[in-house]
């Protein structure tokens, strides 16, 4: 072993030439690691806890380059005591030997050089190479200190580092009867806002990564706790598990997952695809295992190549009439949820936030892979086949529908802006920055909201019964409900492309149901609607659950309210438990009079508001949580309305 000498240009931020067999000659050196400790958002993005994160991808995503270019299964990461991480993989261990430009083992080198776009590894694509693909130094540079220690040819090596810099040549430190390497560093304090690691979100994300590399086993082990916790993931199906994941809970309109896989040049695609009875598409993609919510190229060829298949099958097969109107890319998306990952040697990202594939090889590699694939698939199973068209085909008289019922709610409003719904009792104040409207469950309610309200500030809508679940009806059906139509009307904004928040009529949207499981149930369809037609007023804070209580204490010609059974607990400690206390157990907003009510739930001074929001960084998890809720199966919306409170925030008015 001969690293005896310390990296002279380490941050110089001079260009070396590196060059040797086992394919470290590619790496470019563009700068020292200085530069990244001097402005670490450049490289990792933000030195939130966001970016913290980003830290334990870079890390595990070249364990993953390793399985992908076939050594290892297992990978396994630890979150330790002191939020430091090991990544531990069985891979064949980074190269020890001597890079020869640059005078040092490799793997000192992958540690304290910067390189850009590393294709280091030769052959293969390495998802490092992505968004966040900035490389092991970079790590390195912004951990208080890493430790890598490499198993290979029945030895043992370890090198250690301080904020980048290397403490000790790599050394030999034993003997071992396997190949790999583990890494295990410490995020710098002086460089992160927040250095506390999120189990979920490293679960999240490393069963995304277990879902896109079938046959990959990801460990995540959290030792903070008296009881460490253990997840594994390990899917041999790949992306077909991860659509099943996707529709697990909901029902498939057939059994088979299709399946689509091949390369073209440089491009490797995979496709897995199920249709469920649900009216949503839900497709995500992926470039080199990162996720690419703006979609771009792939999912552009994904598309193309779904119409065209579909509209020749159903046109050969006589399910489409040879006059009958092309079915689009909606009508056949619908319901369907899909996985699109492709690996590329050299991705290039796109738009504000570099999360839209630009690689226009990709389109045609996509929709050729996946023509041909499923074109043989729809021949070998007609009745998959048969459903799926039947189903686009009613998507399409549907939408037919929907366009119809549409025109019809748009001329109404042209013709007379004041037609509101009949229901609706409005406020006399007309700024809509002092005005708010409460939706209200059931008649009887609504007749006291009516009477207790103050007039110029509070609108009450009174919605009978359960609405419509949106997650279970088409279009037309929706746009046609009248609890629907009230609403839309009522709000002013109009819905989907074109929604206008200018025209919110009220600030405040305040959704005010029993406080029952049955309200909650209620509450969760309207935010549903809000959610799936209007989710920019849930985003911009305008969307609220009003809190009416639980309890009524009458006591020597006192009232009190309780919210829940804990304050019921605390009021009647505080006052006494004795027999001078009526305690009512109010069973819906309809037993409370005008005066309770406004008291209790609608007095801005008094009430307790919770203001409805998305997290945006798990919405695509919040679509599930949804989709759970309004499911038909009783066990996941129980779930649901257990887990309500997350998406709610406390919030005193
Ligand atoms: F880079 C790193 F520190 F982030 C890191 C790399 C962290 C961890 C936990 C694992 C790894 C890693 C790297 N695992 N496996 C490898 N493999 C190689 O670096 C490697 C091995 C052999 C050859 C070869 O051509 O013989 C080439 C490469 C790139």
């Amino acid at each position: 072993m001969s690293g005896d000498k310390e990296l002279e240009n380490n941050f110089s931020g001079t260009s070396l030439e590196v060059d040797g067999e086992y394919g470290a000659d590619q790496i470019q050196i563009l700068e020292g690691l200085e530069a990244v400790r001097k402005r670490p958002g450049m490289y990792i993005g933000s030195t939130s806890v966001r970016g913290l994160h980003h830290l334990v991808y870079e890390i595990v995503d070249n364990s993953v380059d390793e399985v992908l270019a076939g050594y290892g299964s297992k990978i396994t990461v630890v979150i330790r005591k002191d939020n430091s991480i090991r990544v531990i993989d069985n891979g064949r261990g980074i190269p020890i030997g001597i890079n020869h430009k640059a005078g040092l083992p490799a793997v000192e080198v992958v540690f304290t050089v910067l390189h850009a776009g590393g294709k280091f590894g030769g052959g293969g694509y390495k998802v490092s190479g992505g968004l966040h693909g900035v490389g092991a130094s970079v790590v390195n540079a912004l951990s208080e200190w890493l430790e890598v220690t490499v198993h290979s040819d029945g030895k043992m090596y370890r090198q250690r580092y301080e904020r980048g810099k290397v403490m000790y040549p790599l050394k030999e430190i034993g003997s071992t009867d396997h190949t790999g390497t583990e890494v295990v560093f410490l995020p710098d304090k002086e460089i992160f806002e927040e250095t506390v690691f999120d189990f979920d979100t490293l679960r999240q994300r490393l069963r995304e990564m277990a879902f896109l590399t079938k046959g990959l086993k990801i460990v995540l082990k959290d030792e903070r706790l008296e009881e460490p916790k253990i997840r594994e993931f390990h899917y041999e199906g790949g992306i077909k598990e991860y659509v099943e994941y996707l529709n697990r809970h909901k029902d498939p309109l057939y059994p088979e997952i299709i399946y689509c896989e091949g390369q073209r040049g440089d491009v490797y695609v995979e496709v897995a695809m199920q249709h469920n009875d649900s009216y949503q598409e839900g497709t995500y993609s992926f470039v080199n295992n990162i996720t690419t919510p703006e979609g771009g190229t792939h999912l552009t060829g994904f598309r193309n190549a779904l119409t065209k298949t579909f509209n020749d099958y159903a046109k050969k097969s006589g399910l489409l009439k040879e006059k009958d109107e092309n079915l689009t890319g909606e009508d056949i998306r619908e319901g369907l949820a899909a996985i699109i990952s492709i690996k590329i040697s050299e991705p290039q990202f796109e738009g504000q936030t570099k999360q839209k594939l630009g690689n226009s090889e990709a389109r045609g590699a996509v929709e050729s892979v996946v023509s041909e694939k499923l074109t043989y698939f729809l021949e070998q199973n007609p009745s998959v086949a048969k459903i799926i068209c039947d189903k686009a085909i009613l998507a399409q008289r549907a939408r037919d529908a929907a366009r119809k019922a549409r025109d019809l709610t748009r001329r109404k409003t042209a013709l007379d802006s004041t037609a509101l719904p009949g229901k609706l009792a409005d406020c006399s104040d007309k700024d809509p920055k002092n005005c708010e409207i409460y939706i209200v469950e059931g008649d009887s309610a609504g007749g006291s909201a009516k009477t207790a309200r103050n007039r110029a500030t509070q609108a009450i809508l009174p919605l009978r019964g359960k609405i419509l679940n949106v997650e279970k009806a088409r279009l037309d059906r929706i746009l046609t409900n009248e609890e629907i139509k009230a609403m839309i009307t009522a709000f002013g904004t109009g819905i989907g492309d074109d929604f206008d928040i200018s025209k919110l009529r009220y600030y405040k949207i305040v959704i005010m149901t029993d406080a029952d499981v049955d309200g909650a149930h209620i509450a969760t369809l309207m935010l549903t609607f809000l959610y799936r037609f209007m989710p920019e007023l849930i985003r911009k804070g305008h969307v609220y659950l009003a809190q009416p209580p639980l309890y009524k204490i009458d006591r020597n010609k006192k009232v009190y309210y309780a919210y829940d059974d804990k304050e019921l607990d605390q009021i009647l400690t505080e006052i006494g438990r004795d027999g001078n206390n009526k305690i009512q157990r109010y069973k819906g907003l309809g037993e409370m009079d005008a005066d309770q009510l406004w008291d209790t739930t609608m007095d801005p001074e008094k009430r307790i508001l919770l203001r409805v929001n998305i997290d945006e960084e798990s919405e695509s998890e919040i679509d599930l949580v949804f989709n759970t809720l309004m499911g038909d199966k009783v066990e996941p919306r129980r779930e649901f309305i257990e887990e309500n409170a997350k998406y709610v925030k406390n919030l005193d008015i």
